[in-house]
């Protein structure tokens, strides 16, 4: 049965909706995100940036376990896992994708801010010690060079924040610096744009 690592807030709840929703039966273990067990190393095994919500899909792909988090992949992973709630063609799935990532981001990050509005860079600290971490053991974000490398060193590869000194984080230095030397990221940074 999955085990859902979760919590009584708008990101907590999204996880829940889809399994009820789609009738997966599934274990809900209560993590307290300012409780400090979302920062055990037992827990980011689970959860990289260690944050509620994530699971265990104890049969996943292959038949293997596989472990998830961030509500919008966990949201599409029971989605395919059961073939509900994704479009049911090929358009409406881009459709249903391209307001998922606009929702999760845009809209659930900007709302999430203003809770945080005054402690803004603490919670871009944490963000960038959990990608430190991750990246201690890990070549690139997933695996192999994937789209989720593509997706973030346009930030940090132009960073320009003067009150924070990237030196404090090797590991993603040492991910910046291989992405930089790859020749298609260096030719997208200097294709002149407007
Ligand atoms: N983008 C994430 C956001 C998750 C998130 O920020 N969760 C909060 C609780 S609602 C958390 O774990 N905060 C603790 C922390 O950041 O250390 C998602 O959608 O799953």
């Amino acid at each position: 049965m999955i085990d859902v690592y979760s919590w009584k807030s708008a990101n907590g709840r999204r996880p829940i909706i889809i399994l009820e929703e789609t009738g997966t039966p599934y274990n809900l273990i209560p993590i307290d995100p300012h409780g400090g067990k979302n920062r055990e190393p037992e827990y980011l095994k689970i959860s990289p940036g260690g944050k509620v919500p994530c699971m265990v899909d104890p049969d996943g792909p292959g038949g293997q376990p596989i472990h998830i988090m961030e509500s919008a992949a966990i949201l599409e992973y029971i989605a395919e896992k059961t073939g509900q709630f994704m479009g049911s063609d090929s358009a409406s799935k881009w459709q249903v994708k391209q307001w998922l990532y606009y929702l999760s981001t845009n809209v659930s990050v900007s709302f999430s801010n203003l809770n945080h509005a005054r402690d803004l860079e603490g919670q871009c600290r944490n963000l960038l010690e959990s990608v430190n971490n991750h990246l201690a053991d890990n070549v690139f974000f997933a695996g192999e060079y994937s789209i989720a490398d593509m997706m973030v060193i346009g930030r940090f590869g132009a960073f320009a924040f003067d009150f924070i000194d990237l030196r404090e984080y090797p590991h993603l230095v040492r991910w910046i610096e291989m992405m930089m030397a790859r020749p298609a990221v260096q030719k997208s940074m200097k294709i002149p744009i407007g």
